[in-house]
C-alpha cells in the first residue's frame, strides 16, 4: 500500500528536498508552509513527475488553531501518516543574549518548539492507534552546541534535541521509530531569514567553503526511512566536510 509522508517547511531547503525524494521514493506526500504559491506549483511537480498524491496545507505553524483545525480537517483518506517530518524551523537575528529581539526570539521559539510540538500532537494518535509511524525531527548542530550569538536559536534545538529523545522513549511502547537529523551548514534560505533579508550577510555564511545542500539532508532522511522494519536510526549529525564544529570552519 502507498505510505504517506507529513513534511512540514516544504515550499524551501530542507523540505523541499526531502519532499521531492519522498515523492521519488512512492511516498504520497502532504507538504505544508506559509507560502502557497510555492505549495501548489511544488504539488504540480510532484504530481507531474511521480506517481504520487500530494495535498497541500498551507498554514503559520505558530498559530495553534489554525494549525489544529487545517490538520483535523484533512480529508480522511489522507489521516493515515506513516512518516512526519518535523522541519519547518528558522534562525530568526545573530545577536548577543543583551542585544536579541522579543520578536525574533518568539517567532523562534513558537515556530521551532511549539509548532513541532502541536504538529506531533495532532500526528501521533493515528500512529499510536496502528502502532506504526517514524517522526524524524530536524535539529542542528546548534542542538549540540552552544556559539556566540547563538543564544534562542540554539537553545530552540537543545529543546528539540531533549524532545526527541522524550518522544522516543514516550513512543517505545507503541512500535513508533524517533530520530533527528542535525545538519551543520545547509545552504538553503535559511540564513538571509536569519539576517532579515539580508543576502550579502546570507552570502558571506558560506563564503569559502562547499556547505551541505538540502538534497544532502534528503538523502540522510532516505536512509532512516528504508532501514528494515527493527532498525531505527535515533540521530544523525552531518556536518560539510569544511566544518568541524559549530564554530571551527575551514575557508579557502
Ligand atoms: P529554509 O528557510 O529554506 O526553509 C524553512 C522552511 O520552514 C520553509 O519551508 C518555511 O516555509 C518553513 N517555516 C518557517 N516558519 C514557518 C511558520 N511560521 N509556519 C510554517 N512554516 C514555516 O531553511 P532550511 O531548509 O535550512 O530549514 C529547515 C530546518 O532545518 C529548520 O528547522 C532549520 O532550523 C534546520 N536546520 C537548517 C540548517 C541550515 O544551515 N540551513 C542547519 C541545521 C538545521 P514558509 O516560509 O513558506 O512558511
Ligand atoms: C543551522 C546551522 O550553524 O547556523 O542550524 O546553527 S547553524
Amino acid at each position: 500500500m502507498t505510505k504517506t509522508a507529513f513534511i512540514t517547511g516544504a515550499t524551501s531547503g530542507i523540505g523541499e528536498a526531502t519532499s521531492k525524494k519522498l515523492a521519488q521514493l512512492g511516498y504520497n506526500i502532504i507538504i505544508t508552509g506559509r507560502r502557497r504559491e510555492r505549495l501548489d506549483k511544488l504539488k504540480s511537480d510532484l504530481e507531474s513527475e511521480y506517481a504520487v498524491k500530494v495535498l497541500t496545507l498551507c498554514f503559520d505553524i505558530r498559530d495553534k488553531k489554525t494549525t489544529d483545525e487545517t490538520v483535523i480537517n484533512m480529508p480522511e483518506n489522507w489521516k493515515e501518516i506513516d512518516v512526519l517530518i518535523n522541519n519547518a524551523g528558522l534562525a530568526a537575528g545573530a545577536d548577543p543574549i543583551n542585544e536579541g529581539q522579543w520578536s525574533d526570539w518568539e517567532q523562534m521559539i513558537d515556530t521551532n518548539i511549539k509548532g513541532l510540538l502541536n504538529i506531533s500532537k495532532l500526528i501521533i494518535p493515528g500512529m499510536i492507534e496502528r502502532k506504526s509511524g517514524h517522526i524524524i525531527n530536524i535539529t542542528s548542530i546548534a542542538g549540540k552546541e552552544v556559539y556566540a550569538n547563538g543564544n534562542v536559536y540554539c537553545a530552540t534545538k537543545h529543546a528539540v534535541d531533549a524532545l526527541t529523545k522524550g518522544m522516543r522513549i514516550d513512543l517505545l511502547p507503541y512500535n513508533i521509530k524517533v530520530g533527528s537529523v542535525a545538519p551543520g551548514m545547509v545552504e538553503t534560505e535559511f540564513s538571509i531569514v536569519r539576517y532579515h533579508g539580508d543576502k550579502n550577510k546570507a552570502d558571506n555564511v558560506y563564503k569559502g567553503l562547499t556547505p551541505l545542500f538540502a538534497q544532502d539532508i534528503a538523502d540522510t532522511i532516505e536512509f532512516m526511512i528504508t532501514r528494515p522494519v527493527h532498525v531505527n536510526i535515533n540521530d544523525v549529525l552531518i556536518m560539510p566536510t569544511a566544518q568541524a564544529s559549530a564554530t571551527y570552519n575551514h575557508r579557502e
